[in-house]
């Protein structure tokens, strides 16, 4: 079976990636690699965390591996938080925290149009390509919903009326910007790799 490292520490994502790639690859995590050390991300865009903690990965291990940074753009607040959205609300704030102080910023916008965006750097015969996706959305006026993880509570993705917390997995799965990220670099990966 084809393997991949996937240089994260969210869990959520590991799941949500292996559901996305289907049974075709074996995902692993970072500590299945044996890796146990925090990942740096020193940037300030979602592509320069992307490469960064995917380079620190890669010199551990040497093996073909990805990491992915993804953020929540906010048009009335001119696309914050944007890459610090892991810590809008403070350095080692929860999602329940960040969901708060996203809902205080907007409490007097009636515009609440959102996106996704995920930024996947993959590296590949010693060389890094990225992949992005995006989904578009709009940020709720309370959280509802248990699913998923992060602002999954409060976004609703276009076309639907409830937030990715409320939706199945599955659905979640195919249409957001992991998704749509994750299968570009699988379509990439799908033209180098000869089928078994
Ligand atoms: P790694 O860096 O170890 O991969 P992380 O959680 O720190 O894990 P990011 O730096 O990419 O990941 O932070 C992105 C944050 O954006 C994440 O912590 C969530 O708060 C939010 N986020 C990203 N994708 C999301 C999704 O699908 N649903 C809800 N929130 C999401």
């Amino acid at each position: 079976m084809k393997s991949l490292v996937f240089a994260t520490n969210n869990a959520h994502k590991i799941r949500e990636v292996r559901q996305i790639l289907g049974s075709d690859w074996n995902i692993q995590s970072l500590a299945e690699a044996g890796i146990s050390s925090d990942l740096p991300e020193t940037g300030t865009t979602l592509h320069e965390n992307a490469e960064e903690k995917a380079r620190a990965v890669v010199h551990l291990i040497q093996l073909p591996c990805f990491a992915e940074d993804s953020g929540l753009e906010v048009d009335v607040l001119s696309g914050a938080p944007g890459v610090y959205t892991a810590r809008y609300a403070g350095e080692n704030a929860s999602a329940v925290e960040n969901n708060q102080k996203l809902l205080q910023e907007l409490c007097d916008h009636q515009d609440r149009s959102a996106r996704f965006r995920a930024v996947v750097a993959l590296w590949w015969n010693d060389h890094l390509h990225f992949f992005e996706g995006v989904i578009n959305g709009t940020i709720a006026h309370q959280l509802d919903g248990s699913d998923g993880f992060g602002y999954d509570p409060l976004f609703i993705p276009e076309g639907y009326d409830q937030p990715f917390a409320r939706l199945p997995p599955s659905v979640k799965n195919s249409i957001s910007h992991r998704a749509r990220a994750i299968e570009a670099m699988a379509e990439f990966l799908k033209q180098r790799i000869p089928n078994e």
